[in-house]
């Protein structure tokens, strides 16, 4: 008996110190101390025993359980602590990195110099709207002047969803239902995106963006005109810029004129940018003319306006001193990253 404890005892401890990991830990233990465990099947052995040989086995067998549990428990407790160290060591995190920096999402160039301009309307008391980009031949021919026989109409021109539906080519629709609705006093801005059946090319795209503005009250003039869009292009482009006004046409306004403001690369001496005028043309905008305020329920005898449509693609290119509008709209982030604040 004595010596098969002792066979057993070596043999556990020599494979105790071969063990890779705590699994193989648990299946040694459950091998030599579990139920049916070789230590407990040498206890049931014992009864082979004379029986007073058997106490003094017990005790043997019973001390090198103890030994064996402590030994057990030790390798066990080592383990742990080899284990806690290397996910410690894993996990160690150096507090005198320098932290990353999260690049935040910026504004289209379009949307930052839409922002601008909306903060210089709204002072002098103009409110945004807005309007849908499918409209009526109604609402973007008829109610605007526009004859029957106008080239404007031309499918050519013009993305027609069918006979009466086509893409707003304009964005005076959503001013026309102002109109309307409100009496004057009236002040809006409608920005918008306006589509044209042009090719595309370095100045020219079918998609394009607006901001119309129109005014309507009792006593409006063409100085009213002047002096809102002379403060327009001030604080747009700078106190010193100078502001031309050409006489022009426009089915839905009469007079109608062109404004041109003094070119920023120049100095208005000429250049490359403003093809060596000296003026850059940035809107166009003219009296309200009757007709357009009698089909919105306006009294033309007691009412008069004006309005104005600002391209804000020009807008945002000449601002930025940017070469081709198509940039504007392939959102390629190399270029868009570049006006990001
Ligand atoms: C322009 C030029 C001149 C215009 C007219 C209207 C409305 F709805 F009042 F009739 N809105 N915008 C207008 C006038 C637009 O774009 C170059």
């Amino acid at each position: 008996m004595k010596e098969k404890l002792e066979q057993l005892r070596s043999q556990v401890l020599e494979s105790l110190d071969k063990l890779s990991d705590k699994k193989e830990l648990d299946e040694l233990r459950v091998r030599v101390m579990g139920k049916k465990g070789q230590l407990t099947e040498l206890l049931r052995g014992m009864g082979a025993l004379p029986p007073e040989e058997r106490p003094k086995a017990g005790q043997l067998v019973n001390s090198l359980r103890v030994e064996l549990e402590a030994k057990f428990d030790e390798i066990e407790a080592r383990m742990e602590e080899q284990l806690k160290n290397s996910r410690l060591a894993e996990e160690t995190l150096d507090i005198t990195m320098p932290g990353k920096r999260r690049k935040l999402g910026g504004l289209h160039p379009l949307n930052s110099v839409l922002e601008e301009l909306i903060d210089i309307f709204r002072p002098m008391g103009f409110d945004v709207v807005d309007g849908p980009e499918i409209e009526t031949e109604y609402y973007i021919f008829e109610a605007l002047n526009v004859p029957k026989d106008h080239p404007a109409r031309d499918e050519q021109d013009t993305f027609y969803l069918t006979d009466d539906i086509l893409l707003r080519t304009q964005t005076s629709a959503a001013q026309i239902r102002v109109m309307e609705h409100l009496k004057p006093p009236i002040r809006i801005i409608s920005p918008g995106r306006v589509y044209r059946a042009d090719e595309v090319d370095a100045t020219h795209s079918p998609v394009f963006h607006q901001v119309e503005g129109l005014v309507g009250d009792k006593g409006i003039t063409m100085c009213d005109l002047k002096g809102v869009l002379e403060q327009f292009a001030h604080e747009m482009y700078g106190p010193e810029t100078k502001v031309r006004f050409r006489p022009s046409f426009f089915p839905f306004t009469e007079p109608s004129v062109e404004v041109d403001v003094s070119c920023g690369e120049c100095g208005g001496k000429g250049c490359r940018v403003c093809k060596g005028s000296g003026w850059i043309e940035i809107l166009g905008a003219g009296m309200v003319h009757p007709n357009v305020l009698s089909v919105c329920g306006i009294d033309p005898e007691e009412y008069s306006g004006f309005a104005f449509g600002i391209g804000l693609d020009r807008l945002t290119t000449t601002r930025h001193k940017i070469s081709d509008i198509r940039l504007l709209f392939e959102n390629d982030r190399r270029f868009l990253e570049q006006f990001s604040r």
